[in-house]
Order: C-alpha cells, then structure tokens, then sequence
C-alpha cells in the first residue's frame, strides 16, 4: 500500500504501561530472544502503519478451560465430570493422558497470572468447573469449589487483568451423565441453576459471561461419533434432541444470569461457527456464503439469534427433527449482550444454481494444515466469520473467544521454542481480522488459544497450542518465540 489514511487514534493499548525490560526478558526466556525484545522495550516502538491497526479499547488475551490446565481433579470437594470419566477410560485418550494433574494451574496460578502481565496481556478467559461448584450437577454448592475462582478472579483484578467467565467448557458432573446427561431436558435446567448461581456471586467482578462453549464439540463428538465424552454414538433422532437441549441450557442460563448477577453483566454464547468462506470473493460466493452461514449453524447459533429452526434444517433431519415449543425458541433466542466465536479454519463455500444455492467445497489434497490433522490453514475465516455475524444477523458485539494452532514444538538448545509456524499462522489470521475491524465490523476484543502448553483433549499432551511452553515432567514454563509476537501485538494494538 502507497497511501496511508491517518486515523488521528490513540489505541488504548498503546496508553497501557509497557512491560518492563526485566519482564521482557523472562518472557523470552535465555536466547537470542530476549536480546531482541529487550532492547525493543528500550527503545521506543515505531508508530504502527495505519492499515494494521485494530480499534480503540480493543480488548487482547488468552484462552484456556478449566479441564485443561487446572488438574487437581479431587481436590476440595470438586465432583467427577464426565471428562475424568473418560480419560480413566482405557484407549480414550492418546497415551492415556488425562487432566489429572494438567498443568497444576490449581496451586500455580498466581505464578500464571504473572505470566499473562509479563506478556502484557490485559483480559483472560478462563472456564469455571461445574462439579466443582455443584460436586453433584445440583442441590448443595461446594463453598471451597467457588473460593479458587473468588481468588483467581482477585488475582487476575489485582494484576489489572479482566475476567472473562466462561461457565461450560465441556466438563460437565458425571453424576448428570448418569441422569442422561444433555439428552434430559433437565441437564438444561440444571444448567441455569448452577450458571446463575456464579453469577450472583461473581459478577460483582466478573462482568462478562460466556454460557456454553463450541456446542457442536460437546454435543456432536460426545453423543455422535463419540470420541469425546461422554463417549456415546446415539442414533440422529436423539442428537437432534440433544443440540436442541443444549441450546435450551444456553437459553435458560442467559435468563438465570441476568436474574442473578449485578445490574449491567454482559451475556453470550461462545460457539465455533462454521465460518462458510466464499471460495473466491465475487458476489454470487459472498451470497452463497451467507447462506451456508445460515444453514450450517442452524441447530446451534441460527436459532440462538433467530428464534426459529430454518425450514431447511427442519425439512433435512425429516422424522428426526427435534421436539420444541414457541415457549422454548423464546427462551433459545433470549437477547444477547455479545456474540463470542471460536474460529480456527475456514469452511470454502460456492455457488450453485440449484437450491439450497450453495455448496462446501473439500479441502484440496494438499492444503496445508497445523500439527492437529483436522485444523486447515485459512486465515480469512477470521475475517468472514465476524463479518457473516453482523450481515446477516446484525450482532453488535462480537468477541473472537478463541483462535490458535497446535504445532509440534521441540525446545531449541537455549530452551526456547522458535515457533516460526504459529507466528506465521498468527500474522495472517490476525491481519484478517483487522481488515473486519477496519471495515466497521464491531468486534470487541480477541483471545487466543492458549496461553501455555495443556490438555488437548483426545490428543493428550502431544499437540501443543501455546504461547509458553510447558515442560509436563517439571511444569517449567517457558515463553516460546509465538509469545514475544503476541506481546508486541498487544503493546501496540497493532498487527505487525
Ligand atoms: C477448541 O476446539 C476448544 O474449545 C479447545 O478446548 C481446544 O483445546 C482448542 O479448540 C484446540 O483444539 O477429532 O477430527 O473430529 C476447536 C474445534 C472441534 C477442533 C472438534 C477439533 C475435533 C476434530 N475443535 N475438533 S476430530
């Protein structure tokens, strides 16, 4: 680009304090490394390029969930969750790791926030344990459950880093499983108890709420193909009940929660939407693209921001469709105050001639993809996705709740992790985003999975999604090269 638009901004993040040399330079470990974020610490930043900047009060940090990094499985009180079911389960779990002991963030984690202000990092989002709040799915709280989330939340607070809550990322108390689990309506309920119940204490600090995580995950691989827990293979009928359960458990708990907390608690869903990219951006694929926005997402976020199944999702299940009332659209469809996404690859659509109008396009041979198998390189879905939420829904809020990549680490000789690839991967999918924030898409903040090494679910410990590496042997931590970029991201409010 020739021109260059001032913007006569002053981003927030530039007015933060900038981390200190000394931070800088644990951040970065013993290399090379820290020589070069030192000394750019020390001099002043050049003013970033117009075209790479992101919004004002852009709100940047890290993802993690509860099961994995937090272990401590058993400790105080904490119930089984469906999860420490079926990691005890043999043949679950890639060399039968489980999220027993995790990264110990339990007893670690005023250590951890440390981290997250070295990086500089000024928002987290964190997943609080269900069974660790109701050890049973419901009836009598566990008082020392809620107390390690009441010092976590005084921890980060004090650090001068924002909460963002997330009440359900997958780990759900066996002993609603053994009720039937998502497939009783009355997990749904169970649900708004427990989230209204953390609300009414936590959001005197908490102000942001996230009701369930990637619906698809825990309803379609746990009661589908069954490679996540609960580990069941149900028949489509009763799946399609299940999705339905679940949006219903999201709706019900966005009304517990603005029944329970303070005045002015900010609620939404934080979904992995099918980010249905037009394959060649001309017209007729934008169009298709939407649709199948529509269409792909219609058991989940559609009829969450619709009130209503889609004709054709209806018409596609046939005998299988889900059983609902208007009374329960009503509550699914309750308002929102953001829309949250997990976005980690594209979905290539086109246009066709014959309905539904459009199509999914396969995955070329040869597409290049991170360490996990299933995760394709498309960094457009990150700027389409957003975009997709205010067009066709008009959402005005939006918050990217997770995006990253797994990739195979090895620590060099220093120590450090020279992680080209999830600089490269991250460079890209965060100069798409920023062309969303600059075409007006209103999205909010971004927070990128993960801030270290943990559970990766059925893959174990073998792929690694963070920015600081973690030594599982000895829980050392160390920042890899990924986490000097992500810094200088945030410091400057700026891709670079
Ligand atoms: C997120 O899921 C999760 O929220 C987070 O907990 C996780 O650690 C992170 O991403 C990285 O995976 O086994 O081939 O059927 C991302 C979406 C959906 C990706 C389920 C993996 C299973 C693929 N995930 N999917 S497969």
């Amino acid at each position: 680009m020739s021109e260059r638009t001032p913007t006569g901004t002053t981003p927030d993040a530039q007015t933060a304090p900038a981390p200190s040399r000394r931070a800088l330079f644990k951040l970065a470990g013993a290399g090379a490394l820290a020589l070069d974020s030192a000394s750019s610490a020390a001099a002043p930043a050049p003013k970033p390029d117009a075209e790479t900047i992101l919004p004002q009060k852009f709100r940047w940090g890290t993802a993690s969930s509860a099961y994995q990094i937090e272990g401590a499985w058993q400790e105080d009180g904490k119930g089984e969750s469906i999860w420490d079911r079926f990691a005890h389960s043999p043949g679950k779990i890639r060399n039968g790791d489980t999220g027993d002991v995790a990264i110990d963030h339990y007893h670690r984690y005023r250590e951890d926030v440390q981290q997250m202000k070295s990086l500089g990092a000024r928002t987290y989002r964190f997943s609080i344990s269900w069974p660790r709040i109701f050890p049973e799915g419901a009836g009598l709280p566990n008082a020392k459950g809620l107390d390690f989330y009441n010092r976590l939340t005084d921890e980060l607070l004090a650090n001068d880093i924002e909460p963002f809550a997330t009440l359900y990322h997958w780990d759900l108390p066996q002993a609603l499983q053994d009720r039937g689990g998502w497939e009783a309506r009355d997990t749904a309920r169970a649900f708004a108890d427990y989230a209204g119940y953390v609300a009414e204490k936590l959001s005197d600090r908490i102000r942001h709420f996230f009701t369930l995580n990637e619906l698809a995950s825990f309803v379609d691989l746990g009661y589908g193909t069954g490679q996540f827990a609960p580990g069941l293979t149900l028949p489509p009928a009763r799946l399609n009940q299940i999705r339905h359960h679940a949006v219903l458990g999201h709706g019900f708990a966005v009304q517990a929660i603005r029944a329970g907390a303070k005045p002015g608690t900010a609620v939404g869903p934080s979904e992995n939407i099918v980010a249905a990219v037009p394959v060649i951006e001309e017209r007729e694929h934008v169009v298709a693209a939407e649709r199948a926005c529509r269409e792909l997402n219609a058991s989940y976020l559609t009829v969450m921001l619709e009130g209503r199944y889609t004709d054709v999702y209806l018409a596609s299940t046939g005998a299988d469709a889900p059983k609902f009332t208007d009374e329960e659209l009503r509550v699914i469809s309750s308002p929102l105050d953001f829309v949250g996404i997990n976005v980690y690859q594209p979905t290539y659509v086109r246009a066709i001639a014959a309905p539904p109008g459009y199509e999914v396009m396969p995955f070329a041979k040869s597409h290049p993809r991170m360490a996990s198998s299933w995760q394709h390189i498309g960094p457009e879905a990150l700027y389409w996705a957003p975009r997709h939420l205010r067009k066709i829904w008009n959402v005005k809020q939006i918050y990217i709740t997770e995006n990253g990549c797994g990739t195979a680490d090895t620590p060099a000789a220093d120590g450090v992790v020279y992680d080209s690839d999830r600089v490269m991967f991250l460079r890209n999918y965060l100069s798409m985003l920023q062309r969303a924030t600059s075409e007006g898409v209103p999205v909010r903040g971004y927070f990128l999975w993960s801030l270290f090494d943990n559970f990766e679910w059925v893959d174990g410990y073998d792929t690694r999604f963070g920015l600081i590496h973690v030594d599982f042997a000895t829980q050392k931590r160390t920042a890899k090269l990924s986490a000097a970029y992500f810094a200088q991201v945030m410091r400057r409010n700026a891709v670079a």
